[in-house]
């Protein structure tokens, strides 16, 4: 692929570190397997070629500790640094620390990634460069007053978020100006918690609009891939459950103005890598508006990989050790339909709470159309450290219906003995009249489960 040996270094784990040495293998480059003490016996550090411990269980003090995965890197001579998704992806610190050191961080550069960190600053940005967003405050809002003003502007409801945030922490829905001061210190402390910035922006609340997400492949020297959308609507507390593409409810002529958006929004930073561009969509008045941008491989990405048969995260080194991309966007064409169901080591009878444990039996289901990426295995230990996700399960069929019917059988036939998971309570997500018609929004999940 390059003249220079390219040695890669993956610094996560899960069936993410999987997911990337696998890619890795597929590119015929050499990795290595970063892992805490926990992740031992995991499945990527089995199947790595070569491994290094970074540190404890803990996240602190192994994936999120920036100096250790470095140090990880310059011991074994990996010369790239692929960061998975969640820790490290979207520090801009951490890819600004790799350029530093000479190493190639497998993601946008560092002033992107610090850009569109700042959700005001960068819906400022995607205003200027014409793509719609949601009405609301120009930026921060400092204080109480400044927030009241603006939610006059707008009206009520409106929503309160954290400048750094992002998934729904640090974030008020505010009904009325009487609520306003006590949920903009609530927000505001949740965001300094959580983010170490307390700064918030504020938001017309728009009513049961659906989370429509688009992909984008940007080369770094101007060429830009928009592969089509996500609907990832149905979530629960903010983590998404069910995933598909393309949104069932998109036309196509609304469909090709969110593609052009998403590819001004990247076009106006100067994009390198796999990006998704957030937008709420309103069915009720088909507007769309630009929420923010991910500037890391999702989890979801899978979907997209069915639909338009391209290895993203192939993709993603190739545009960060070579620097250019083998498809023209008029070469694509997407086929079918792809749906994507998170497993989780959470028990749905016990208001989801973790189920960590060890794996008696697992199989994985098969068959046309059938994709699991997962680091299960009979005996698996699931440590309790990290998050629950332990298997994404994707089908893909001509229509929407077919990958429906393959996610069926696939639901009933995967097996985790020893451990609750979230399996059974999908497939009865799947079967719901909701998501049989595609009838669903962003809190359609959460009135299910109140019922
Ligand atoms: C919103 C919204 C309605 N109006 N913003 C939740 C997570 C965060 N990334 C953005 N979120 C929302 N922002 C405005 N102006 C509704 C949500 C929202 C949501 C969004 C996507 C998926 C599920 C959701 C569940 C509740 C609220």
């Amino acid at each position: 692929m390059s003249e220079s040996p390219v040695k890669v270094l993956i610094a996560n784990r899960g069936e993410v570190a999987l997911r990337v040495l696998r890619a890795c293998r597929a590119l015929g480059l050499p990795s290595v397997v970063a892992f805490s003490e926990a992740d031992r016996n995991s499945l990527a550090v089995r199947l790595a070629d070569e491994a290094i411990c970074i540190g404890s269980a803990a996240a602190s003090d192994s994936y999120l500790k920036a100096d250790r995965i470095i140090a990880a890197a310059e011991l074994t001579g990996a010369t790239a640094i692929h960061p998975g998704y969640g820790f490290l992806s979207e520090n801009p610190h951490f890819a600004e620390i790799c350029r530093d050191c000479g190493l190639v961080f497998v993601g946008p550069s560092p002033k992107a990634i610090q850009l569109l960190g700042d959700k005001a600053a960068a819906k400022a940005t995607m205003q200027k460069a014409g793509v719609p967003v949601i009405p609301g405050s120009s930026g921060g809002v400092n204080d109480v007053a400044s927030a009241e003003e603006a939610a006059r502007k707008v009206g009520y409801p409106v929503i309160l978020k954290a400048v750094s945030g992002g998934g729904g922490k640090g974030m008020r829905l505010v009904t009325d100006a009487a609520h306003l001061p006590e949920a903009f210190q609530t927000a505001a402390a949740e965001a300094k918690a959580g983010f170490g910035d307390p700064s918030l922006y504020l938001e017309k609340y728009l009513v049961a609009p659906r989370h429509v997400e688009v992909q984008i492949l940007a080369d770094g020297k101007g060429g830009v891939l928009c592969l089509g959308e996500r609907d990832c609507s149905l979530q629960r507390h903010h983590q998404k459950v069910v995933e598909e593409s393309p949104c069932a409810a998109l036309p196509p002529e609304v469909r090709k103005k969110m593609m052009r958006a998403a590819a001004a929004a990247v076009q106006s930073v100067g994009y390198a890598g796999v990006g998704t561009a957030e937008f709420l969509f309103e069915p009720s008045t088909q507007n769309f508006y630009f929420m923010e941008m991910n500037t890391r491989l999702q989890v979801e990405h899978p979907v997209t990989e069915l639909v338009w048969g391209i290895d993203l995260v192939a993709a993603q080194l190739q545009v960060a050790l070579v620097g250019a991309l083998p498809w023209k966007q008029e070469e694509l064409q997407p086929r079918g339909h792809a749906i994507e169901v998170r497993i989780n080591a959470e028990d749905p009878t016990r208001d989801f709470a973790p189920c960590p444990g060890q794996v008696q039996f697992y199989h994985a289901p098969g068959g046309p159309g059938i994709r699991v990426d997962s680091h299960l295995y009979d005996g698996y230990v699931v440590p309790p450290y990290y998050d629950s996700l332990l298997a994404k399960v994707i089908a893909h069929g001509e229509n929407r219906e077919v990958a429906r019917r393959r996610m069926l059988t696939a639901l009933e036939e995967f097996t985790v003995e020893g451990i609750a998971t979230t399996a059974e309570f999908a497939r009865a997500l799947l079967e719901s009249p909701s998501f049989v018609k595609g009838d669903y929004h962003t809190d359609t999940l959460q009135e299910m489960l109140r019922d």
